[in-house]
């Protein structure tokens, strides 16, 4: 039975045409402290294809690995790991990375992450394959709600 889902399931997607369609809006690294190894990147990507994609991880120039990491609270504890399979962005939906939440985990950071600067990132997406993101590095509250943000 299980076999035969299966199947099923890749029969539909071979069937379906190059639908993939996935973006990151507000795309940002967050600055990091002189000597720091790791980084982390937030955004809100964006899936305006018909069916279900996944982010699977990607890579960048300014660091040796780069993941997609989820949080959680564990015993009080807040714990990050990496998404197992890859995060699904459903069709037609949207999943935020943002602090406190999933996010892009930059491994084995070459340079520090300077406030203002720019840097090549790629991610990679089961079905809509690479997505090459060139993204700005904010400071370290950047886009955390404030009532002194002014918009
Ligand atoms: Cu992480």
């Amino acid at each position: 039975m299980k076999t035969r889902f299966i199947l099923a399931a890749a029969a539909f997607v071979a069937a379906a045409p190059a639908l993939a369609q996935v973006s990151v809006d507000g795309a940002w690294l967050r600055e990091t402290a002189p000597g720091a190894r790791t980084g982390a990147g937030y955004g809100l990507v964006v899936n305006a294809g018909s069916a279900e994609d996944r982010l699977l991880g990607g890579s960048t120039p300014v660091a040796a690995r780069l993941e997609v990491h989820s949080m959680t609270m564990d015993g009080g504890i807040m714990r990050m790991r990496p998404v197992t399979g890859g995060l699904a962005i459903p069709a037609g939906g949207r999943v935020a990375l943002k602090p406190g939440g999933y996010h892009l985990m930059l491994i084995g950071l070459k340079q520090p992450l300077r406030r203002g600067t720019m840097v090549p990132v790629t991610l990679d997406f089961a079905r809509a394959g690479l997505l090459k993101l060139s993204l700005r590095v904010e400071s370290i509250d950047h886009g955390r709600e404030s009532p002194h943000a002014g918009h």
